[in-house]
């Protein structure tokens, strides 16, 4: 080994990562967490997380390259202010999560943990086989990046690092290389303490418990994973989030300084973006929307079930103003999951 863990740490700082970190290849130490939480139904209609092309390889990272020696785990941060919409503009506004309002963070991750391996390979100075993960990946993220030190696993789930905080996505790079070893020995230790605003505040009570979510009933899952009709008792709960919730985040005082400065790429493209005006969304043709969704983790839902996300927005605003744009749903659209959700939705507005 010619190189040392902290110029490998130095590239990837310089490639835009907030934090990173160097992990043997080991079995994972928290699999059956991942299985019990399969058993106890908690993945609800991502059933694929239970097949043997998710449960394997989460148990041995070989299953993802035979030839695996090191992993290297990373975070990149994105944007925790909401921008401000200029004076005067009255909109009835919505709100998307703050991981998908820039650059599809799986396409940004991808490139530069391509970009990881060829700086790793040209400062070794021989070839290097790679695997870049992100996400829909079978791999235990959280648990990797708790290994690597990049910070803790806390009581809403999130991996927190101190200094950053949580808005951070996670991507892994394994390599058939050995690198200098960069992790901790021991695992950091949670520090939550006795706080617990996230679950308190959780409008559809999806933690079971702390450390545990029942993905059933989270506002991410039901506006971005499923794609049915959405149980009704928990629509009013969703208010105006049409993709994803950060609330569990944004109560967290470890979210409260300035934390890292957030990647470029995954900034917000546009007010449209973070706090969509939802009449506007609403009367979007296909190719509209397209265009909207395009090279955003936006894309990751079918439009219709886009349109059925706002409609219970707009039911959820509680405001008349949101009537023509719930009647223009019904009267263009082809889907009967749109249908049926504009008209709960104006049936919420006391219009019907
Ligand atoms: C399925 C999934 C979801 C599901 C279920 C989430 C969940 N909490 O389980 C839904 C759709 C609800 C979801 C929502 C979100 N997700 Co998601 N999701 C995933 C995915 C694909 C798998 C997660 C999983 O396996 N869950 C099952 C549980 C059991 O596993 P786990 O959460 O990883 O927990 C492990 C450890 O935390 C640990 N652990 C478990 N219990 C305990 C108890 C104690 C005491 C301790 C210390 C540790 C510990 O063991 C587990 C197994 O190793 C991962 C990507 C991946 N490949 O891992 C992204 C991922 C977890 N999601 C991510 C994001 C950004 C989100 C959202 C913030 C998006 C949003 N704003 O709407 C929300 C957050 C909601 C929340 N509070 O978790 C990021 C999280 C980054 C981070 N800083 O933690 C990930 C890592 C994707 C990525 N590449 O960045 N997600
Ligand atoms: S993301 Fe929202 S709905 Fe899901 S657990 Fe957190 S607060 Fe609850
Ligand atoms: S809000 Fe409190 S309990 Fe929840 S993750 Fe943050 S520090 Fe932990």
């Amino acid at each position: 080994m010619t190189t040392t863990g902290d110029a490998l740490i130095a590239i990837t700082r310089e490639l835009g990562f907030a934090r990173a970190a160097i992990v043997p290849i080991e079995a994972p130490r928290r699999h059956a967490l991942y299985t019990s939480w399969l058993a106890d139904g908690h993945a609800g209609d991502m059933a694929f997380l239970g097949t043997p092309a998710h449960t394997l390889p989460r148990a041995d990272l070989r299953a993802l390259l035979a030839t695996a020696r090191s992993l290297v785990v990373v975070a990149l941060a994105y944007g925790r202010q909401d921008p401000s919409a200029p004076p005067g503009l009255v909109a009835l506004r919505g709100r998307i999560a703050r991981y998908a309002r820039g650059e599809d963070y799986h396409l940004v991750m991808r490139d530069r943990l391509v970009e990881l391996a060829s700086r790793i390979a040209a400062e070794l100075g021989v070839a290097v086989a790679s695997r870049p993960c992100v996400d829909s990946a079978p791999i235990l993220e959280r648990e990797w990046a708790e290994r690597g030190g990049l910070g803790f696993v806390a009581k809403n789930t999130m991996l927190i690092a101190p200094g950053a905080g949580s808005y951070l996505v996670l991507g892994e790079l394994l390599v058939d290389v050995d690198l200098p070893i960069t992790a901790p020995t021991a695992l950091p230790k949670p520090r939550c303490g006795t706080c617990r605003a996230c679950l308190d505040v959780c409008p559809t009570q999806a933690f079971v418990d702390a450390y545990a979510l029942d993905a059933r009933r989270c506002i991410s899952y039901l506006t971005i994973e499923f794609h049915g009709s959405i149980p009704e008792e928990l629509r009013p709960a969703i208010g105006t989030w049409i993709f994803g919730c950060d609330l569990c985040q944004e109560v967290c005082p470890f979210n409260a300084g300035a934390g890292e400065p957030p990647d470029a790429q995954l900034q917000p493209r546009s007010l449209e973006h973070a706090l969509p005006d939802l009449v506007a969304l609403a009367m979007k043709n296909t190719n509209q929307l397209r265009q909207f969704m395009k090279r955003s983790a936006l894309r990751r839902v079918p439009r219709a079930v886009l349109h059925r996300n706002v409609a219970v927005a707009l039911g959820n605003t509680r405001d008349p103003a949101a009537r023509p744009a719930l009647d223009h749903l019904l009267a263009t659209t082809s889907s009967d999951l749109v249908r049926e959700h504009a008209t709960w939705a104006l049936a919420r507005l006391g219009l019907t």
